[in-house]
């Protein structure tokens, strides 16, 4: 009896130690849409793992990948309120939130990648970061999402006249649709999580994203046909609430946070720029049909969409990141 009392206060004690230590720890959650095995996994894999080792495991952050926490849209609004502490999403969605972000949404502004990363990370790129302030977030920086290609699983799609009535899901974004549209698709914006059971059902004939996540989420398995349009180049922007950055994270963690994010942003860029060196090659082995299209055709055919949201976006938002590339 004794003995069964000792071990029962010797567990009593670990216990009580061991809730001690997980109270001094901060956990951070933090909600994607896209695979386990994806960049914004990788990516934050390892801005967890420098978090960890700078404040010696008081910073634990934890990913919820594959939409497990809802939608992006639903992960904006859980960091705005407070309810989730952090979000890594595609700029488009942010749309629902604030116009600023919108000038990345142009199809084909981003032709030089290296440029653009420099106006991103630059006075530019934080203006546009500090409109999420107002709606209780801070944008900590912008990671890369990619270059988005199409699929479908009804025809080779070359030229912009061979998009003409399908239907197409793209994010939940106004220039996003208001470009397939332009393009004579059908556009039908939908959250990610329900994209592949679309595909599969053919609720819709294709989409467009990234080959990294055209690869990671199996859309071979649904889809035929590969067009290398790149006609969006998503951004990626991590999203911490404001009043847990500001409150519960100390000084000396926000510095360390700042260090870390800088890392593991370059990191996950280049990351994305690896992997997609492999990825048309591995696609096609994965049964894919892979299409050339004619880029000209397409660029000319969304002109209009920059005079239809140029007002929307800012004349002067849109010519700056021109410009920054040239
Ligand atoms: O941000 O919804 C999409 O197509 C995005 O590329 C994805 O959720 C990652």
């Amino acid at each position: 009896m004794k003995k069964v009392m000792s071990l029962f206060l010797v567990c009593l004690f670990l216990f009580a130690a061991g809730s001690a230590f997980a109270a001094d720890k901060t956990v951070i959650r933090v909600a994607h849409t896209i695979a386990p095995d994806s960049h914004y996994n990788k990516g934050l894999e390892y801005l967890g793992n420098l978090l960890a080792e700078a404040t010696d495991g008081q910073i634990e952050v934890q990913i919820f990948h594959s939409s497990q926490l809802g939608s992006e849209r639903d992960a904006i609004e859980g960091v705005s309120m407070g309810t989730l502490e952090m979000t890594l999403v595609s700029s488009a969605p942010l749309a629902n939130f604030t116009n600023a972000f919108l000038v990345f949404d142009l199809p084909f502004i981003i032709q030089d990648r290296q440029k653009a990363y420099a106006w991103m990370d630059g006075p530019e790129g934080q203006k546009i970061l500090d409109s999420v302030l107002s709606k209780g977030m801070v944008a900590l920086g912008i990671w890369e999402n990619g270059f988005r290609m199409l699929t479908n699983s009804k025809k080779p799609v070359a030229v912009p006249e061979d998009l003409n009535g399908l239907k197409i899901r793209l994010m939940e974004n106004p220039i996003h649709v208001g470009t397939f549209k332009t393009l004579g698709a059908y556009p039908v914006p939908m959250p990610f999580g329900e994209l592949f059971t679309a595909l599969q059902q053919k609720t819709v004939d294709g989409q467009e994203n990234p080959l990294i996540i055209i690869s990671t989420s199996k859309f071979a398995e649904v889809q035929k046909y590969l067009s290398l349009t790149g006609h969006f180049y998503a951004p990626a922007i991590l999203l911490i609430n404001k009043a847990f950055w500001e409150k519960t994270l100390t000084d000396e963690q926000r510095k360390i946070f700042l260090e870390a994010e800088l890392k593991a942003r370059h990191w996950e860029r280049n990351y994305c720029i690896e992997s997609e060196k492999l990825l048309v090659d591995s696609l096609k082995a994965q049964g894919m049909e892979i299409i050339e299209p004619d880029k000209a055709k397409f660029f000319d055919a969304v002109q209009p969409v920059y005079k239809e949201f140029e007002e929307q976006v800012g004349k002067e938002a849109i010519q700056k990141l021109i410009d920054a590339q040239k």
